[in-house]
């Protein structure tokens, strides 16, 4: 157990919504003990390709390296595939693919549930594992990464054999072979929300991890190969971006499940343009949290803070933009801005950490791009007073004041910790800024009153609407967006039918 030693505080005196707070000020910083996670990742030093069930060498014969973002020391080496490589997954996969899909359902359900419990006998592990490629804090990769990516192996093992209820009167029927890429800010829950749905319906699947990111991957292909999935129903690529590009535009792919940034999915779209594939687009956003002056306001700051600061803000539904009604807007900065003077940024393997590393040198520099951007064009910023460790790509939680629909950091997707705080005076207003973006993934709503979430959740042109929370999720509830943020949906039923064919 830590120990929390605060130096010198003065509390706020008057907590009144609608008057400002002072800001609670602190002599120095919080000081605790390390409580580190020693469980061991149990790491190779090289990871190969896992096709048609078996650990193989790269074409190529290359290898890169996959560094740890909190204290930039290689964790092991990964092979560099290439075309040749995919063309040997995607022939794997049509081998298998015939077996797998006339497997009974209950019979498929087996394997996903065997994945499953692997991962949860593995947990700590695997969340060791997931913190050092990631940087993410080990309490999420903990309580939330591992736990939930095992959730999804579970919710979709049980639709395998209950088919029959997803397009209730049509027979339902696997695409084929399904072709997939994944981002790095979710490694191993990405790869359970693509596998997993497919995999229930009798798809076989070749799949990249991002670069960033292939440690947990590579980790689940042994779980894969331990539950004795057969061989050739999940075959996982690590690669450039163009390995995710010729996995993409090949032609045995039936269908095509993307989730990144904007800019690459239009590539991809464009790519495959014209031909029969189908296609699920997961891609970025640009929320807004939009907290009312009827809301419970310490309930909606740990909502606020949740939002943008999860997982570094590396989040594609990260509640990016702080819309604010006036009246209290100025009590809500007051009482944020003391909420991140306690929060701990720092080692993410150290359990009480809750702002880890950013996952690589180029997304930090990337994140202080919009920093400067945000002060050139008139914004202000407030960081909390941070000791950042001195190697690593660390940025304290921050927090822009005074911005305008028209800053950068209003209009773009940072994918970082930092949170750009509009005001409005009227219903109509929250919901037309909310709306100004070309994202549509996600947005929040923090009020009171039943009504206004009705109204708001309707006019919001998000594919998530969260009131009085946010960053909640669960295999049953379906995830997507509108405009820009991409199409399809993942989870629940309707992620399922995005992996079907009726008949
Ligand atoms: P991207 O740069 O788009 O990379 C995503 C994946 O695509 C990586 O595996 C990447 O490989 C690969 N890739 C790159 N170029 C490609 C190409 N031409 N063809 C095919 N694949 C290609 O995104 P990122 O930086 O990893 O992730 C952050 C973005 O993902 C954010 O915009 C975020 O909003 C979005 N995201 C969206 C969601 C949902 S559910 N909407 C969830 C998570 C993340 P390399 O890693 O080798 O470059």
């Amino acid at each position: 157990m830590s120990t929390l030693t605060e130096k010198k505080s003065a509390r706020p005196t008057k907590r009144s919504q609608g008057r400002p707070l002072p800001e609670l000020i602190f002599g120095d910083l919080w000081e605790f003990d390390p409580a580190p996670e020693t469980a061991d990742p149990k790491l190779k030093p090289r990871y190969e390709l896992f096709i048609g069930g078996k650990f193989v060498a790269p074409a190529s014969g290359k290898y890169f390296d996959s560094t740890n973002p909190a204290n930039e020391t290689k964790i092991a080496e990964f092979a560099l595939g290439g075309a040749a490589d995919v063309d040997a997954a995607y022939a794997a996969a049509q081998k298998a693919q015939p077996a797998w899909a006339k497997l009974p359902g209950k019979e498929r359900a087996k394997y996903l549930y065997r994945i499953a419990r692997l991962l949860q006998d593995r947990a700590r592990e695997f969340a060791v594992a997931e913190t050092m490629d990631n940087g993410k804090p080990i309490k999420e990769t903990r309580d939330f990464d591992v736990p939930m990516a095992a959730a999804h192996f579970f919710y979709h093992a049980g639709w395998a054999d209950k088919l029959e209820y997803v397009a209730p009167g049509r027979r339902v029927a696997p695409l084929g072979i399904v072709g997939q890429v994944i981002p790095w800010n979710f490694p191993l829950l990405m790869m359970a929300w693509k596998l997993a749905p497919a995999l229930a319906v009798g798809n076989c699947a070749v799949i990249k991890p991002a670069t960033n990111t292939p440690l947990s991957a590579l980790k689940l292909a042994e779980i894969i190969q331990d539950a004795g999935l057969p061989p050739g129903v999940v075959n996982i690529l690590t690669g450039p971006g163009s390995t995710g590009g010729a996995i993409m535009a090949h032609p045995l792919a039936a269908k095509i499940a993307f989730t990144g940034s904007t800019d690459v999915g239009k590539v991809i779209m464009r790519s495959v343009a014209g031909t029969e594939k189908r296609m699920t687009m997961e891609l970025g956003g640009k929320a807004a949290n939009i907290v009312f002056d009827d809301a419970p306001l310490d309930q909606a700051v740990e909502g606020i803070v949740n939002g943008i600061f999860f997982n570094q803000g590396q989040v594609c539904c990260a509640g990016s933009r702080l819309l604010v009604h006036e009246p209290v807007a100025d009590a809500v900065v007051a009482k944020l801005k003391n909420r991140l003077r306690v929060l701990r940024v720092g080692d993410p393997l150290d359990k009480n950490t809750d702002v880890g590393a950013i996952v690589s040198r180029d997304q930090l520099e990337t994140v202080q791009g919009y920093l400067d951007a945000g002060v050139k064009e008139g914004a202000t910023m407030w960081q909390p007073p941070c000791r950042l460790p001195k190697k690593g790509f660390y940025l304290p939680p921050t927090i822009f004041t005074g911005v305008t629909q028209s800053h950068r950091i209003a209009r773009e997707e940072i994918f970082g910790p930092v949170l750009s705080i509009i005001t409005f005076r009227t219903v109509d207003e929250a919901i037309e800024k909310a709306n100004n973006t070309a994202y549509g993934l996600s947005a929040g709503v923090w009020t009171d009153k039943g009504s206004r979430i009705l109204k708001m959740s309707t006019e919001l042109k998000a594919g998530v609407v969260w009131a009085n929370t946010f960053n909640k999720f669960d295999p049953t509830s379906p995830f997507g967006g509108y405009k820009e943020s991409g199409f399809g949906r993942e989870g629940g039923r309707q992620g399922l039918l995005d992996y079907c064919r009726l008949v």
